[in-house]
């Protein structure tokens, strides 16, 4: 009897997983994504792994080239500089390259991998000397997963510590699912 009700309650707590796992999935929170880091290595790693990295956070403000803001915003990611690091680092040549599900790329040079090098803009859309920057691969925006819609679940995103600084949303890889290090 007691194995009975035991195998109930197990297949009652799979049930209730799988249907919270479901409705997670729409926050972006349970949903499979793999992110391939390759360089002189290559290594797929879940949101899960990416997650338990060290986290930078920070406003991120972008243009887009019709000259409609989105931001700021508060994100949460790892550093595109910690990610090539894995795979064997950038030196002065290289480059990175970040590409997306759709076959959307965008090249960064090693400055930029570093946070330097972007165009900067006030809210005015005047240019403005660039103020400590940092390139990240965001998962959270606002404090919850990144949504499809917003570019997730993995978003570049070009962070400062002011809420005012502008940057080309160009950068801004959404659904980026490779980060590799080319060296030249
Ligand atoms: N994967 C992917 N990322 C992308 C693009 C794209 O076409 N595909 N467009 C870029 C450009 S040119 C801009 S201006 C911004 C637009 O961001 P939004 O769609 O959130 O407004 O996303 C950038 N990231
Ligand atoms: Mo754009």
């Amino acid at each position: 009897m007691l194995r009975i009700v035991s195998i109930l309650l197990l297949a009652a707590a799979v049930c209730i997983c799988g249907c919270m796992g479901a409705s997670e999935s729409g926050t972006g929170e349970q949903i499979a994504w793999n992110l391939t880091v390759a360089g002189d290595t290559e290594e797929v790693l879940t949101l899960a792994e990416l997650r338990a990295l060290p986290a930078e956070e920070g406003y991120g403000y972008a243009v887009s080239t019709v000259g409609i803001t989105f931001g700021p915003n508060r994100y949460r990611g790892v550093l595109v500089a910690d990610l090539a690091l894995m795979a064997g680092g950038v030196d002065e040549n290289d480059l990175v390259y970040v590409s997306a599900e759709d076959g959307y790329l965008w090249v960064f040079d090693t400055d930029q991998v570093r946070g330097k090098g972007f165009f900067t803009f006030d809210e005015n859309l005047r240019e403005i000397p660039a103020p400590p920057l940092r390139v990240i691969l965001a998962y959270e925006q606002d404090g919850r997963p990144l949504t499809y819609e917003e570019g997730g679940p993995l978003r570049i995103v070009i962070i400062t510590e002011s809420p005012d600084v502008i940057t080309e949303g160009s950068s801004w890889v959404k659904w980026v699912d490779r980060v590799e290090v080319h060296r030249r």
